[in-house]
């Protein structure tokens, strides 16, 4: 089991301000994230990054179980993801941040009603719209530096089919609720920022 931080201030999630930032494999989301963390004061969590920290984490017992999950693109149980993200969240309590860019969860919808019920409604969602194909080349491109055992084609092609079976649907859950901001990305990193700043302005981030 993932163990729980000795709590240095007690964990208050609910008065958490959270963005979940959505999209597709290779959309933008961090690059769009990292860009978001130097202007405003917000701390970026990205499940995939606590994942793969956890995966490498010496003496973790579920190492094998996230690295195949990710290799095939399927979304690892929720206990554990949710668990990484509220230490995550915890650390930065502690360090004096409640506002958090949660970057690439929930990307299913058993993890979006847990995370809403168990730890804090999100404000909005930021989602990236992006053809497969930008997605696609961006991917491969990245895949030739990156050293992730998910940019190559067979794994790309699952999470994209993952992606439109399972993630889509949790953000149309969240559009039906009125708490999505959408942005196209498919243009370069500064003219996609410009827009992002515009949704954050609207929603008086
Ligand atoms: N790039 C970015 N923006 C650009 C632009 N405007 N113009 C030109 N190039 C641009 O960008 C991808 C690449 O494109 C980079 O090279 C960048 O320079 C360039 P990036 O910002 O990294 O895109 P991002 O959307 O973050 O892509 P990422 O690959 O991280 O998306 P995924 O959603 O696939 O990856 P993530 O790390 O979130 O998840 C990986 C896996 O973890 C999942 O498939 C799943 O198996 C597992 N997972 C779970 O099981 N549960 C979770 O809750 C989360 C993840
Ligand atoms: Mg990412």
């Amino acid at each position: 089991e993932i163990q729980s931080k000795p709590n240095r201030s007690a964990f208050k999630p609910d008065e958490a301000f959270v963005i979940f930032v959505l999209g597709g494999p290779g959309s933008g989301k961090g690059t769009q994230c990292s860009k978001i963390v130097k202007d405003y004061n917000f701390a970026h969590l990205s499940a995939g990054d606590l994942l793969r920290a956890e995966q490498n984490r010496e003496g973790s017992e579920y190492g094998d179980l996230i690295r195949s999950y990710i290799k095939s693109g399927q979304i690892v149980p929720q206990e554990i993801t949710i668990a990484l993200l509220k230490n995550a969240m915890q650390s930065e309590i502690d360090k004096g941040t409640n506002h958090f860019l949660i970057d690439g969860f929930p990307r299913k919808m058993d993890q979006a009603l847990t995370f809403e019920e168990t730890v804090v409604p999100s404000k909005f969602t930021l989602f990236f719209e992006c053809p497969e194909t930008v997605m696609l080349e961006r991917l491969m491109s990245r895949g030739k530096t990156s050293g992730r055992d998910d940019d190559n084609i067979d794994s790309i092609r699952k999470r994209f089919r993952v992606f439109i079976d399972q993630s889509m649907p949790v953000v149309n859950y969240f559009d039906n609720a009125g708490k999505v901001a959408k942005l196209q990305c498919d243009e370069p990193v500064d003219a996609v920022y410009a827009r992002v700043q515009k949704k954050l302005e609207d929603h008086g981030v």
